[in-house]
Parts: C-alpha cells; structure tokens; sequence
C-alpha cells in the first residue's frame, strides 16, 4: 500500500533512504534496492588503500577504520544499504579460538577443534567485553548513515567448517568425519557457536543494527536431510531468539538451491539466493517472503548494454515476489573493476522505476 504520493516518499527517500527496509518488510518501493555481498573490500582502490597500512585483522578492531571502509561503497556506488564491515570469524576468535589470516591463504586456525577437550576449551562469549570494537563500528556507523545498516554472522554450519578444517576447505573430510563418526561432539560445538551467536547478534541489534544477516557459505555441501539435522535448527534458534528486536533477519545459504524449502523454514524475513536458481522460480517456493539476489558475480564483467539487459530480465523475473532485494548471488569478486559495479547500481535503479 502507498502512503503517501510518489514524489513525497521519493523526497523522505532522499533524505533517509529506507527502501531497502521497505522491500525486506514486502512493502512497495519506488524502485528496487541494491546492495552487495562483499561489497566493501578489495575491489575497490580506496579499501586497498586503508588495507595497505594495517593487517586485516587491525583493520576489523579499529572502529574509525570500520567506519571509513563501510562507507566507501556508500559514496562511490550509490549503495542502498550498508554492511558492517567485520568478518564471520572474528567471533571465533572471541570464543577463544586463535585466529589468523595468511597474506595470498586467508584465515587459518593454527590448532583445531576436533576432539572433546578443544571443544570444551570454547567459551561463550560476551559481545560487549571482547568484540567491543564490533558495537563501536555500529554505534559511529548509524550517526554517518542515510541508508540503513545490516549487522551479521555465519551461520554455525558455516564457522563450525572453518573451526575443524582449520581454516578454507574444499572437501570439508574432516567436518563431515566428525558429523558421522562423533554427531554428539558436533553438536556439542553446534550449541557453543550457536549461543555465542545468538548474543553477538543480540548486541548487534542493541547497538543499532537495522537489519541482521546470517551466511552460511557452505551450507550448499550438504545433504538436504543432514541440513536438517546438523545446520537448519541451529539457525532457527538464532532466528528465534532475535524476533524481540523486530528487524528484519536475511538468511543466505550459498550454493542453496536444493536446500531452498527447508531454508523458508528457518523463520528469515528475507531469503538470500545465488545466482544457480531463477529468481522467478524461487519467488514461486518462499511463499510471503522477501528475496535477496541473485545475479552471478561474473556476469559484472559483461559489456554495459548486455548487462543492463541482464538485469532487466533479473528484475522482470522477480516482479511477483514479496519485496526483492537486488544483489549478486555471492561477493563481489576481487578483481572486479568498481565501474562495472556502478553501471549495475544505475541500471538496477533506473530499470526498477527511480
Ligand atoms: O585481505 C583482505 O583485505 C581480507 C579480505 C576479506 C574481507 C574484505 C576477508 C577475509 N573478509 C572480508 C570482509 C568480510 N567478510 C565482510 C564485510 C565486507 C562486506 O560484505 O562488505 C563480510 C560480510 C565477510 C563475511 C565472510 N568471511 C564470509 C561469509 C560470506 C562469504 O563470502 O561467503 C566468509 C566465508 C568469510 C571468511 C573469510 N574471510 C576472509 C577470507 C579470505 C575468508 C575465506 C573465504 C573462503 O573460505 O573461501
């Protein structure tokens, strides 16, 4: 329902822009936001630039760095919302785990949590004592911002992976060892992640987080009767224990198709897709949900007029669904050139009615 006419809610838009929050909540907008994965990092020559004087783990515990990061794809893209710039495990690490990131590698976990003694060895975390800096970058983002701010986590299934394996994997052996061989020592490390996220959330959305999203990366590596088992409930209790703050809660399970149903069940607001599915039909599935994607984060590279046409069919495919969030179905990849992010910015705005 429209409340006001076009051109005033377009004057309170410009002033705070509030239609990504409008789209999550399946209500009319004037045209369809945007905003991407990965959105503020190493794509970009002013992140680098940052980057370029500190170690990315100095980078996500200085709050004014945070801060400056943030915004840059906010001033330079156009953005309509904005993602706190931190990193899924920087709660590892606050739970207790020694966390470092590899020049050329990325994260590596030098011990890791395979048996009952290192699991016990976890702590449950209080956000404000040991991930101060996170709440700061949230309080001094929300005073800079005219778009809202997403908050977020990974999903347990997600840093879990990351916490056995030691870091990236690409056959995950050890995680899916353990969810067969020793289901209870998983789940028992499942509960941990699960209670410290929920707290790390809540602080999130205390702090003034508009909109909350959980990503479980790797979810796409299960079976859809495993998900059920061993990642959905644990992110249905997150999702559950953050219903009091009354924010819209994204959950993006990469790779996810198959997963699909059973992610409409997790009780997000807003269902996050990557680019394997078609929009369309996945409008079809969720049911009175919003949706979050999904064009493939290559397809950046294509020539500007058969990208504006691409994105054309993407929003058209959508039209049906309960508020559509435009997005790439994963991050921005790291050599993508900035241009050709904002060639996809513009197109978005103008072809969905700005
Ligand atoms: O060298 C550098 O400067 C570090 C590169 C980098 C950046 C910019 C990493 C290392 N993390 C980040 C920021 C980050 N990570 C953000 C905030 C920025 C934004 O979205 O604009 C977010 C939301 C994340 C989340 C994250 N970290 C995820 C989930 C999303 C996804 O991409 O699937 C995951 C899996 C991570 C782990 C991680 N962090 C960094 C690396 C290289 C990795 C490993 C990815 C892998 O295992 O393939």
């Amino acid at each position: 329902m429209q409340l006001y006419p076009k051109e005033i809610t377009k004057k309170i838009d410009d002033i705070m822009n509030e239609t990504f929050l409008k789209a999550c909540r399946g209500e009319k907008t004037n045209y369809t936001p945007i905003w991407m994965m990965r959105q503020a990092g190493r794509y970009l020559p002013e992140y680098q630039k940052v980057r370029g004087n500190v170690t990315f783990l100095e980078l996500c515990k200085s709050p004014e760095l945070c801060v400056e990061v943030t915004l840059q794809p906010i001033d330079l893209l156009n953005m309509d919302a904005a993602i706190l710039f931190s990193d899924i495990l920087i709660l590892m690490e606050a739970m207790g785990a020694t966390l470092e990131f590899h020049e050329g590698v990325g994260p590596v976990f030098p011990k890791t949590f395979r048996d009952e003694e290192s699991v016990d060895r976890l702590r449950v975390p209080d956000p404000d004592d040991t991930t101060p800096f996170v709440m700061e970058t949230i309080r001094l983002l929300r005073k800079e911002l005219k778009v809202p701010l997403i908050g977020f986590a990974g999903a347990p299934f997600t840093c879990a992976t990351y916490l056995i394996e030691g870091g990236s994997s690409k056959v995950f052996w050890e995680t899916k060892k353990m969810m067969f061989t020793s289901p209870e020592l998983f789940h028992k490390l499942m509960d941990k992640i699960t209670e410290s996220t929920i707290l790390y959330l809540q602080a999130q959305a205390r702090a003034g987080a508009q909109a909350l999203q959980i990503f479980d990366s790797w979810a796409g590596i299960l079976a859809p009767c495993d998900f059920s088992v061993f990642a959905l409930p644990y992110v249905q209790k997150i999702i559950k224990s953050l219903q009091q703050f009354d924010i819209p809660i994204i959950y993006f399970a990469n790779n996810g198709a198959t997963l699909l149903d059973l992610s409409v069940t997790s009780g997000a607001d807003v269902i996050g897709l990557d680019w394997r599915i078609n929009i369309g039909d996945a409008v079809k599935r969720v049911g009175k949900k919003a949706v979050q994607g999904n064009i493939d984060p290559f397809a950046l590279l294509l020539p500007k007029d058969a990208l504006r046409e691409r994105i054309g069919r993407l929003l058209d495919d959508a039209k049906d669904a309960h508020g559509h969030i435009f997005n790439l179905g994963h991050g921005i990849h790291q050599f993508t050139p900035p241009e050709q992010a904002r060639i996809a910015v513009d197109a978005v705005h103008e072809l969905s009615g700005r």
